[in-house]
């Protein structure tokens, strides 16, 4: 077994590598040792055990193994020994565990210690996706849900002898599950406080899947932590969405964060085979920035200019598609064929011997007149970077994939001209791009193609839906423009009134993602991901008139006027109250003040004003707006979250804030906030509503 060791200066080693942690079916033990040939060959050191399908892992965490599973597991644990790949056994016992049951303890212990006999000496408890709400049993026992985890991890990790490698996964595992903020979740205070400091935590970054991850989120949580956490990140893992799979780089990880971190462990796509790329190029990410030692590689790209001055994901990517392509060209097959099909030989350049396959057959050999023999030329690295730029990263279409998509917009906008099957002339600059999309349209289709004659049959079967599906839809949209532009007959594939079932894309789920208003139906050409950046401030007198502006600007976003009786945070934005001092914030981008969070930590005069008859456990109140374009809740989330904390520090222990029902988007905001329920006050107006949180 791989001990986790220490090198040479003391610290502890970048823990680096593969967490296998997604729904659905679980690789093969034939796969999870391949993987552990890899890891060594590419410099990762740890592979974590998580599959969350697995009965024993999860749903039935309690049962042993049987003698068969546990010589699987022997001889698993010994391949990564082997390979020199710390195994990581986890268990998720989340979904039904009674944490104050000594006898639930107890079978926890047995099952590890069962696995601890296989041979395997690192662990995790895991508690992630789980119901936050305690059972009767546990809430008599523990004071909060983050102390019944705690308790139970501290036991265990302690009857195990403090394991080397213990790592934690806590139920609010990213920021965005964090209530109502990362400095502020009591949760997260509870887990840094009480855990064990041998014992370390996963993080997925500021969401489930991380778009960026930064060096101050990442210096925040740990603060919180009291550790440096290892990121289990999930920006390759496809278990959300059966039409995609990601074969782009690591990438929008700084190389700056290895230093703040405990590790990275990537939960990439499901399919084993198309996960070359995320684990080879997050290996490369790793050696970028280790300690002061020479780079294994020169990373500065001039493509990536001003960004990573050691890491360059589209040098990486390169690195990645060039040892890929020789695994495509090798064949996975016993007595398969040849990497490269033979040009067939002409009847009259044979010898008088006949040819022979490997298996020592003649060769077929057409001749005069008949069929010439199917060939297809071999895959080539452009077709892999093609490959990899249809199916980039979750939050990204790579380059070809982009422009391929803005020329279809472009030319369906300029040719909106075919009228009743009469097709005006087209422009000699619309027919140069229909032309330019057509040749991207062919090279998906020779990618295929080409792919489709690969000796590695595993991976191509990995990858068939996918690429079938977008050799589908790029041909689709060609037979398209070569309509709109007068070329071909309207082919029955776009326009039939009658189609096949592939007419029908995306099946039941297909239709109810494209009748919902913005959810699940969003695309990332039209709605690529918010990069703004914003900014939380105090409120300064010099504000008065951009926050009054937005006050009014938000009263009458949806209606002509603000209806029924003012409120009484109304006063607040509009100055006739001032804020208390220290309670009052401004969210800014980089177009101005875009948002305000404002409190009034007495707010009885102001209430008898309104005849409003107060809360006793409610007296302070707080107001917030947004500018429609601020379409991200996270910094509203983090600007209420700072002004409740300074409230707080302030004596406040109560707060409400009043909400017209027409104002959809606060409604939404506070109730989705968590900690803010619907409060009765008496003397409300009609359609306004009061909700509050104890501090
Ligand atoms: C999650 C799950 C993970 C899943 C991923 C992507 C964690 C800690 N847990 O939330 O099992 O594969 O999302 O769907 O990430």
């Amino acid at each position: 077994m791989a001990k986790q060791s220490a090198s040479p200066g003391g610290t502890r080693r970048f823990i680096s590598g593969v967490v296998e942690g997604f729904y659905g079916r679980p690789w093969t033990m034939e796969q999870r040792t391949e993987l552990f040939r890899r890891e060594q060959k590419w410099g990762l050191n740890t592979y974590l055990y998580a599959p969350k399908d697995d009965y024993k892992h999860r749903m039935y965490w309690r049962d042993l193994y049987s003698p068969e599973e546990a010589e699987q597991l022997v001889a698993l644990i010994s391949a990564a020994k082997e390979n020199g790949v710390d195994f990581i056994y986890a268990i998720s016992p989340g979904l039904d565990i009674t944490f104050s049951n000594p006898k639930e303890v107890a079978a926890l212990k047995r099952k590890l210690d069962q696995v601890s006999g296989f041979g395997c000496r690192s662990f995790s408890l895991l508690f992630d996706d789980i119901e936050t709400e305690m059972c009767p049993a546990d809430k008599q026992a523990f004071s909060t849900f983050a102390h019944a985890q705690v308790a139970v991890t501290n036991e265990v990790f302690t009857h195990l002898g403090q394991p080397e490698t213990f790592l934690f996964c806590p139920t609010d595992y990213c920021a965005a599950f964090c209530s109502p903020t990362v400095s502020l979740s009591a949760y997260l205070h509870t887990v840094g406080d009480n855990l064990l400091p041998g014992v370390d935590v996963l993080w997925t970054g500021p969401k489930v899947v991380s778009h960026h991850i930064t060096v101050e989120s990442i210096v925040e949580v740990s603060s919180v932590l009291k550790r440096a956490p290892v990121i289990w990140d999930n920006i390759h893992a496809n278990d959300y969405d059966p039409q995609r799979i990601f074969l782009g780089p690591y990438k929008d990880r700084p190389s700056d964060l290895i230093p703040k971190l405990r590790g990275v462990l990537t939960n990439p796509n499901c399919e084993f085979y198309p996960n070359f790329v995320a684990i080879h190029t997050l290996a490369t990410w790793c050696r970028s920035n280790v300690g002061a030692g020479p780079k294994d590689v020169e990373m500065t790209g001039e493509e990536d200019s001003g960004s990573d001055p050691c890491y360059s994901p589209q040098k990486a990517l390169s690195l990645a598609l060039t040892d890929w392509l020789e695994e495509f060209l090798s064949t996975d097959q016993p007595g398969g064929r040849r990497p490269i099909n033979p040009a067939p030989l002409k009847k009259d350049s044979l010898d008088e011997e006949p040819m022979q396959t490997e298996g020592g057959e003649p060769v077929y050999v057409p001749g005069p007149g008949e069929n010439p023999l199917f060939t297809a030329e071999p895959l080539t690295l452009a077709d892999l970077q093609l490959l990899s730029e249809l199916f980039y990263l979750p939050y990204e279409h790579g380059t070809t994939a982009r422009t391929m998509l803005t020329e279809l917009n472009w030319l369906k906008g300029h040719r909106e001209a075919v009228v009743g099957g009469a097709v005006t002339p087209v422009t000699a600059e619309w027919r140069l791009r229909a032309e330019r999309f057509d040749e991207m349209c062919v090279a998906v289709v020779t990618m295929f193609n080409r792919l489709s004659n690969v000796p590695n049959r595993r991976i191509l079967y990995d990858l068939y839906n996918y690429i079938c599906d977008i050799k589908s839809g790029v041909g689709m949209a060609r037979t398209y423009v070569k309509q709109l532009g007068g070329q071909g007959n309207p082919s029955p594939r776009v326009t039939c009134d009658d189609p096949e079932p592939w007419g029908f894309r995306g099946g039941l789920s297909g239709e109810f993602q494209r009748m919902l208003p913005c959810h699940g139906n969003r695309d990332l050409f039209r709605h690529p991901p918010m990069t703004t950046v914003y900014s939380i401030r105090p409120y300064c007198p010099e504000d008065k008139a951009e926050v009054l502006r937005i006050h009014v600007e938000t009263q009458r976003h949806g209606e002509a006027k603000p209806t029924g009786p003012a409120m009484i945070s109304d006063g607040l934005p509009s100055g006739q109250l001032s804020p208390s001092s220290n309670c009052a914030l401004v969210l800014e981008d980089e177009r101005g003040v875009c948002g305000y969070a404002l409190g009034l930590t007495d707010a009885t005069a102001a209430a008898q004003k309104n005849q409003r008859v107060l809360l006793k456990d409610f007296p302070s109140l707080v107001t917030m707006q947004l500018l429609p374009r601020v379409t991200d809740p996270a910094p509203a989330r983090r600007m209420i979250g700072s002004l409740l904390a300074s409230m707080k520090t302030s004596g406040c222990r109560g707060v409400f804030c009043e909400l017209r029902q027409s104002d959809r988007n606060m409604m939404d905001f506070f109730s989705k906030l968590g900690s803010f329920r619907t409060l009765k006050m008496a003397g409300l107006p009609v359609n306004v509503i009061a909700m509050g949180t104890s501090l």
